[in-house]
């Protein structure tokens, strides 16, 4: 547990830090989605807000917070939070003693009343780029940035060190604290308050220990970006080791391909030379490469951004720049264009234009040829009335589709946030399948991908970022995270460096060389 996320019903949770006397917990909770009303008999437990709203409910009584709120809650007090905030909350929970399984569930939305603590099966590896605190040194501060705040972390011995500081600032205890003259506790382990309060009381008591202590300052200048969708997103899990190193290799050459085909694609477009609209995928393109490293046994009922798709599931390279040429020597014979990539000769169907309306037409495939179906949306289709329907007929009748949601937060330039309240895996589970929402780690995605295909049908919702503009090869900057980069660096951690980079250099020099020789043809 103290190196796993604990998924949850309602978000998950890691632990931060811990120490003999406290654990802090870490705990993304979505926009709606509650804690159990529950309590720890034996352990208090320090909240603190880093953002969004929450609501802290009690047997007969609400209080809500806001960033850098902070509450206490006794031992045996039954509480549960609720984030009331679209963007959900991120929550630090400061619990002492030290004791997970400390836990009594009264009532609880998700069937676990009276349930303990999660199991293996709801736990993966801690992604390296979730904040950790290091062991606390005397006379050094470890700073951390969570969430638009920033954190630090020192040991004290002379509490007078702080009293020229802000008064405002946040802090909890982790360790030490303060005693009276006969020897009662005054300030412990799991508090949470203000250093204006703390310094006050430190001048009247003694700290026999010291104090170890956490301070937050929010961050107004923090950029929006960086707090819009959580920051389990742009992360690697810690699956990669476990693949197949074969594997992993095959899956990057392929996103290669996908990725230095949209990167040449658009070089193109600015010359003029393809008359119609594009649809790149840039920056989503591993996601098909990464379903079909698991297998290629599928018919495909992908949407407008489908080129990648058609790459990864075996097309042919050169019918896809036909495609895009309008030439009739093209996978669809030059009639469906980047929009619409046909390809009935690799179970590959092009979309009509209407969104969403490949899901209820790749369920009656489904239905009809009872072979397994890759059903592909983007969060804004997915939004259509008829895609639940033929997602609750799937359910029903337990067709063998996987569905998947590229969910890049964007309907053209509407974000999710300002189009809905609700969330796509919660949905599909209510209509009777598994579901998941992960971010775009491509080994994530093998791994759902395959542990689905003896239960479909399922849903994986994959959050990914779109490198470019809606249509066309235009940018508005870098992306919220770079899905590319990321990839690379793990497959440096892999001892995969020199091999990933002749696969790169490789797959870059010869997309380019295909597309010169087929523009040469005209
Ligand atoms: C039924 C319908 N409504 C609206 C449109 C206009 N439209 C074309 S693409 C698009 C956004 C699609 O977003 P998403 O499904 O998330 O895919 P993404 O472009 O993000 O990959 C919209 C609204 C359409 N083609 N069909
Ligand atoms: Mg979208």
């Amino acid at each position: 547990m103290q190196n796993s996320v604990v998924y949850k019903p309602w978000g998950y949770e890691y632990l931060v830090f811990q120490n003999d006397s406290a654990a802090v917990w870490y705990l993304h909770i979505k926009c709606g989605e509650a804690t159990s009303l529950h309590c720890h008999p034996k352990k208090k437990t320090g909240l603190l807000l880093l953002s969004g709203e929450a609501v802290i409910s009690f047997l007969n009584d609400q209080h809500s917070l806001k960033a850098l709120g902070k509450m206490v809650i006794r031992p045996g007090l039954f509480h549960s939070t609720r984030a009331v905030s679209p963007e959900g909350i991120t929550l630090l929970e400061i619990e002492t003693p030290v004791d997970k399984a400390n836990l009594v569930r009264f009532e609880d939305g998700y069937g676990r009343k009276g349930k303990a603590y999660e199991g293996a099966d709801k736990m993966a590896p801690i992604p390296e780029n979730f904040v950790r605190f290091r062991k606390p040194e005397e006379g050094k501060v470890h700073q951390y940035n969570i969430e638009g705040s920033r954190l630090y972390v020192e040991k004290i011995s002379d509490l007078s060190v702080l009293e020229n500081r802000p008064e405002n600032e946040v802090i909890a205890v982790l360790d030490g604290g303060l005693v009276s003259e006969g020897g009662e506790t005054i300030v412990a382990p799991g508090d949470v308050g203000s250093l204006g309060s703390l310094v006050r009381v430190a001048k009247a008591f003694k700290a026999p220990e010291g104090i170890t202590l956490l301070t937050i300052q929010r961050d107004e200048k923090a950029p929006e970006k960086s707090r819009k969708r959580g920051p389990w997103l742009g992360t690697i899990s810690g699956l990669a080791e476990k693949f197949p190193r074969d594997k992993t290799l095959a899956l990057f050459r392929q996103l290669c391909v996908n990725r230095y085909f949209e990167l040449q694609t658009a070089e193109v477009y600015k010359t003029g030379v393809i008359k119609m609209p594009i649809y790149l995928s840039l920056g989503q393109e591993h996601i098909p490469a990464s379903i079909a490293s698991v297998t290629k046994d599928f018919l495909i009922f992908a949407q407008h951004r489908a080129h990648s798709y058609y790459l990864s599931f075996g097309g042919d390279i050169r019918k896809l720049i036909d495609e895009l040429l309008h030439r009739p020597t093209g996978c669809a014979e030059g009639m469906g264009g980047s929009a619409s990539i046909h390809a009935p000769s690799i179970g590959m169907f092009g979309h009509s234009g209407l969104m969403g309306d490949q899901i209820p037409i790749a369920v009656g495939a489904a239905l009809g040829s009872g072979k397994k179906v890759l059903a592909v949306m983007g969060d804004a289709s997915a939004e259509e009335d008829y895609v639940f329907g033929a997602m609750g007929y799937a359910a029903t009748k337990k067709l063998p589709v996987l569905f998947v949601c590229e969910d890049n937060n964007l309907s053209i330039l509407t974000p999710v946030e300002t189009r809905r309240n609700w969330n796509l895996p919660d949905v599909a589970k209510s209509l009777g399948m598994a579901a998941v929402d992960i971010s775009d780690d491509p080994w994530l995605i093998a791994h759902y991908a395959d542990a689905y295909l003896a239960n479909l049908p399922a849903f994986i919702n994959v959050r990914t970022c779109r490198q470019l503009w809606h249509a066309g090869a235009g940018s508005d900057g870098p992306p919220e995270w770079n899905r590319f980069e990321l990839i690379k660096s793990e497959l440096k951690k892999l001892g995969l460096e020199t091999e990933s980079e002749k696969i790169e250099n490789e797959t870059r020099s010869g997309v380019r060389k295909i597309w010169e020789e087929q523009l040469r043809k005209q």
